[in-house]
């Protein structure tokens, strides 16, 4: 109430509703460590609903976390540690970003199915922590709680518990406007366990978490029926206390309600000890884990190094190169190049695991030597996601938050959109997802516009932190996996085509790690009046242009840019190399050209697509839509021209 005050913004209601529940939760069965807030042995907390963050703030505060009476009284203030939702990586204690809700939900998912697999990968019983969690109306109303719930179901993870803020009241309202789901039945259609009880009945909330705790042997709900804002006279059950400040009348009425004193941020002494007491429970646990894991570590030699490889890993040295010989240089399609390049990804990063929205045959991203992911069988390295990508996308988060693996998921590019807003977060908490989308242009052909993207590759380079990389041939596959696999401070995306597209030809003595560099010098020409730059498939067709040009007399230079983002951080010497200024530059892509004005400075000198595609044979599309090599060189001699 009094950080909410003090900040004029932020939700009262659902901390003040789930408190009797939180204060049970962490009192007596979170295990985790304040002193060691990584801990391998520790259970991981995940508030789905982020708005209630002051809850989580005040239980990491409270159990001795480096978060202070002064940094609750920073809330939501300019680089604060108690942001307005929970942050990743700025708050010791927070488990991941939340806020948009059903995102933890699936987070959650992910972080149980990764515990899963490191206690199986390594033959370690120890690491399969659990995952406690608090989800609220929101949570269950948004569509991927569904997905997620669905596999965690089918999967019957024994090591996720959520308690359900039973509330029935959102922003808007009381839920009998909205959501009338009977949430028991649906739950135990997923093949969870169910649970209820009073969220303010300590006695039941103790013996109900008890015994779902004590008897978890697949995922479980516990439906915590509660009251928003509980204790507020003046604001219990009511959509108000839900996103703002109680105010200071109220605060005052409510204090006194609950037998508070009129004291902002006061903690009773007796709550101090409580949480004291449970801290060194805590500590005492987590050195009898540690004792145990480093007996465990002597007497399993071979574990202890599968664990070592998971979780004190180091590239090889000379990633690019492995993976350039796997890649080959034969013309083929960049997702089957792709498909050769994950085998060797898979042995030189035995952190990676690889998953499918029910595409792996189209998208070749299984990893041949292993087994599936599934019920009581967690040793495999590839996972079926089902035909769920915004669960896929969630669940690769909580796998990259748990830390020991290194998840990549496929679908079609165009079904990025069902999943952006987990790429979004991947973003935001900097992890190093693999995102890999085929059939990533209109030459998806027969299938029609719905699955021919436009707009994707452009809109998913908008998001910041997101690299986007769109390889033309095997090598430049094989940079994308390095680049990608190597990367530890964000989420990439490998655009990859469905049709066959040539091996390029490169000058004696390039430089293989300019394939690093987001953008190179492909194809030089002496007294070139232009510079072709393209992504993809259209760099092949760039050359096919140039040539025809130069049969004509124009001569232009064609530049690659697999990666638009790492090509822009580059230093402007290389950039200036690469692209002379002076020079004009065309740009080349089958989707959406405004991006490529930052290259060009010139709507005027991008070849792109406008409108949606068409169901058509894909060389009815390039001639329609104007990708030939004869069109191209056709609007390039144009665009020269107009100069
Ligand atoms: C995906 C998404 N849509 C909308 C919102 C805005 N929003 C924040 S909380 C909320 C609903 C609140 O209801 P509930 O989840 O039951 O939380 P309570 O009010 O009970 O605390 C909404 C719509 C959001 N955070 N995320
Ligand atoms: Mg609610």
């Amino acid at each position: 109430m009094d950080a909410v005050e003090k900040a004029n913004s932020g939700h009262p209601g659902m901390p003040m509703g789930m408190a009797d529940v939180a204060a049970v939760l962490w009192l007596e069965h979170l295990r985790h460590s304040p002193k060691d807030p990584h801990w391998l042995g520790r259970d991981r907390f995940v508030l789905s609903a982020g708005h209630g963050s002051m809850l989580l703030y005040a239980l990491l505060h409270l159990s001795g976390y480096r978060v202070s009476l002064d940094d609750l009284k920073q809330f939501r203030q300019w680089h604060s540690r108690t942001p307005g939702h929970p942050e990743f990586g700025e708050t010791d204690g927070v488990e991941t970003t939340t806020g948009p809700l059903g995102q933890g939900f699936a987070n959650g998912v992910g972080m149980a199915i990764a515990a899963q697999m490191e206690a199986a990968h390594t033959g370690c019983s120890m690491l399969k922590t659990r995952v406690l969690g608090i989800v609220s109306d929101g949570d269950l109303m948004e569509g991927i709680s569904a997905e997620a719930a669905s596999l965690a179901g089918h999967l019957q993870l024994d090591n996720l518990l959520y308690v359900y803020d039973d509330n029935r009241i959102t922003i808007d309202g009381k839920t009998d406007i909205t959501f009338s789901d009977d949430v028991a039945v649906r739950f135990r259609g997923h093949h969870w366990d169910v649970y209820q009880m009073n969220a303010h009945d300590v006695a039941e909330i103790e013996r109900t978490l008890t015994q779902a705790l004590g008897n978890l042997r697949r995922p479980t709900l516990v439906i915590a029926r509660s009251h928003i804002a509980k204790g507020s006279p003046g604001k219990q059950d009511s959509p108000e206390a839900h996103g703002a400040p109680l105010g200071a009348e109220e605060v005052r009425r409510a204090k006194q309600a609950l037998g508070l004193p009129d004291e902002p941020f006061y903690v009773p002494e007796a709550v101090r000890e409580l949480f004291a007491k449970r801290a060194q429970v805590l500590e005492a646990e987590r050195a009898r884990f540690e004792e145990r894991f480093e007996a465990w570590r002597t007497h399993h030699p071979e574990g202890a190094k599968k664990h070592a490889a998971l979780r004190a890993f180091t590239p090889p040295a000379d990633v690019l190169t492995e993976l350039l010989a796997a890649a080959g240089t034969e013309a083929a399609a960049t997702r089957v190049l792709s498909g050769k390049v994950i085998q060797k990804a898979a042995a030189l990063f035995p952190r990676l695991v690889s998953g499918s929205a029910d595409l792996a045959s189209s998208t070749k991203t299984d990893i041949k030597a292993t087994t599936s992911v599934q019920a009581g069988m967690f040793s495999g390295r590839n996972l079926h996601f089902g035909v769920r990508e915004h669960a896929m996308g969630a669940v690769m988060n909580g796998i990259a938050l748990h830390g020991a693996f290194q998840p990549l998921g496929s679908t079609f590019l165009v079904f990025s959109d069902y999943m952006r807003p987990a790429i979004r977060l991947a973003a935001i908490m900097k992890l190093p997802c693999v995102f890999v989308f085929t059939h990533d242009s209109l030459m998806v052909g027969e299938d029609g516009p719905t699955h021919q993207p436009i707009e994707h590759v452009a809109s998913l380079r908008l998001i910041p932190n997101v690299h986007v990389l769109r390889p033309a041939d095997g090598p430049e596959v094989a940079a994308a996996y390095a680049h990608a696999l190597q990367r530890t401070d964000g989420p990439s995306i490998l655009c990859l085509t469905r049709q066959n597209v040539p091996a390029l030809e490169r000058a004696p003595g390039f430089d293989v790690r300019d394939l690093l560099r987001g953008g190179y010098l492909l194809q030089d020409a002496p007294g070139a009046a232009g510079t072709l730059v393209a992504t993809g498939s259209e760099v092949s067709l760039a050359v096919a242009a140039a040539r025809l040009l130069q049969e004509r007399g124009t001569t232009v230079r064609v530049v690659s840019v697999p990666c638009l983002e790492v090509f822009l951080a580059q230093d402007e010497e290389y950039r200036r190399a690469v692209l002379p200024p002076g020079l004009p530059a065309i740009a080349l892509e089958m989707g959406r050209p405004e991006i490529w004005c930052s290259l060009t400075g010139s709507l005027e000198r991008v070849i792109g697509v406008t409108r949606f595609g068409a169901s058509a044979p894909a060389g009815v599309l390039a001639e329609k839509y104007g990708f030939t090599p004869a069109a191209v060189a056709e609007r390039v001699q144009q665009m020269l021209a107009a100069r």
